[in-house]
């Protein structure tokens, strides 16, 4: 019974009504379980916590290729011939599944939406006319556009790169691209816009003036802020790192990275970063580090919820089930006083295997209902506040004294060996880690 979508003539996804919350004793497998959008969970909803947004090119563009094999997911949407014909019928499918899986949000790419035309005219008008469309159905749904982007690893013509592309005239097709993407934003009223440099990068140093491709980069992401400003875009700019894949070094390698290119370049205003937590652990850091990075530099924008296999290391787009590394995530986004203009858009794919219309739900209701267990074990942990009153504690001797005089610059080097030559051998202090390690488990079940 796979790929059963489209049974009805209306419905898109015939037989599946709007998912409700049933709560933990249910057994039915299309009902949240832990998401319930209108908890209150410290002052504010479930729902405004977590801000969910559906990804339109993993849930209603991509077919279940992978390098081995072709389709495996075939869509009602795709059948007409007419292109743009196929795109409305995807948008219809599209809001359809955004109002019966409850999430407020949703991103996507200008060709997901849209069909690329012979022309960059042809290609804007086919954007403006279905953006003007997806205008109507999110005023009648009251759905909103956490944020949009242009797609510039697909077409052949950026092999080389986009706005890294060794070939003036590559680049400047991309700009028009961009700003295409731009004004669909404005238009939709996206709380932001996305850089995510799929071909920024090189395949080989052999061939790559890498100075000047990082250069071109920077230069298009000032000039792409300056249209968007200036053209009324209140949203914030984003950065979504990833180390590689497709190219073999991506210059938005990581979220270290990214932050210091944006603080580098006088970029903090309009600019933040979007994390990914299988693009972290492809860079060999954790979900968790990421975006601990980000809000250590008042840059947290937003995050791409998926996760990773841990064997195989690469980019598998799966959707969140780990309610641990959720946790860790929620500890850093309630910590950082949520995400201003930022959600948790679900940049997860089902698998090429999965083809019924009910695991496109399935596979969201367990990415929501992590995040709501994760959601409400971060709450309990940071309202605690034994962690954080413990890290305090472990950093007691720089709040007063001497330490406190070193961190308001008071020392020289020479001073410091004073001190030091003037006292014994410091006794050793605990890290206790595994201690702290319960003290999460603890809140995670229930404590
Ligand atoms: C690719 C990826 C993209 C960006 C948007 O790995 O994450 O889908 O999120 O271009
Ligand atoms: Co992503």
């Amino acid at each position: 019974m796979g790929n059963d979508f489209f049974k009805g003539n209306k419905e898109f996804f015939p037989g599946i009504a709007k998912i409700k919350y049933e709560g933990p004793g249910s057994d039915n497998p299309l009902a949240f379980k832990f998401y319930n959008e209108n908890k209150i969970v410290s002052g504010k909803s479930m729902k405004a916590h977590l801000k969910f947004g559906i990804a339109y090119w993993h849930s209603f563009c991509g077919d279940g290729t992978d390098p081995f094999g072709g389709t495996t997911h075939f869509y009602p949407w795709n059948e007409k011939n007419d292109p743009m014909d196929a795109a409305k019928d995807k948008l219809d499918a599209a809001f359809e599944f955004f109002t019966k899986i409850g999430a407020p949000y949703y991103c996507f790419h200008d060709r997901d939406i849209a069909p690329e035309g012979k022309t960059v005219l042809e290609s804007e008008k086919n954007l403006q006319t279905m953006v003007e469309m997806a205008k109507e159905r999110q005023d009648a749904t009251g759905m909103k556009l956490l944020w949009a982007t242009a797609n510039m690893f697909s077409h052949h013509r950026y092999m080389n790169g986009a706005f890294t592309n060794p070939d003036f005239k590559v680049l400047a097709k991309a700009a028009a691209q961009v700003k295409a993407a731009i004004d669909a934003a404005i238009y939709l009223g996206a709380d932001g816009y996305v850089f995510w440099g799929g071909r920024e990068g090189y395949m080989s140093l052999l061939n790559t003036d890498m100075k000047r491709e990082k250069d071109h980069l920077l230069k298009m992401l000032i000039a792409a802020r300056d249209y968007g400003r200036k053209a009324g875009f209140k949203g914030n700019f984003m950065i979504e790192p990833k180390p590689m894949e497709p190219t073999k070094h991506q210059y938005d390698y990581d979220t270290e990275t990214a932050v210091s290119f944006i603080l580098q370049n006088g970029l903090e205003k309009d600019f933040r970063v979007n994390i990914e937590n299988n693009h972290a652990t492809l860079a060999g850091h954790t979900f968790w580090h990421d975006l601990k990075i980000a809000s250590d530099n008042g840059l947290l924008g937003s995050i791409d919820a998926n996760q990773g296999d841990y064997q195989n290391g690469w980019d598998t787009d799966q959707f969140p089930t780990n309610v641990y590394e959720a946790t860790r995530a929620m500890i850093v986004v309630l910590e950082n006083g949520g995400m201003e203009k930022g959600g948790l858009n679900f940049d997860a794919k089902r698998r090429r295997n999965s083809t019924d219309s009910a695991d496109l739900f399935h596979a969201h209701i367990g990415g929501m209902d992590t995040f709501a267990l994760a959601l409400e074990a971060a709450d309990r942990l940071v309202n605690k506040g034994t962690i954080s009153a413990m890290v305090k504690d472990r950093y007691a001797s720089f709040d007063k004294g001497a330490g406190a005089d070193f961190e308001a610059c008071k020392f020289s080097l020479e001073q410091l060996r004073d001190l030091a030559a003037g006292s014994g051998e410091p006794e050793t202090t605990s890290g206790r880690q595994e201690l702290y390690e319960n003290i999460l488990n603890n809140a995670i079940y229930g404590k």
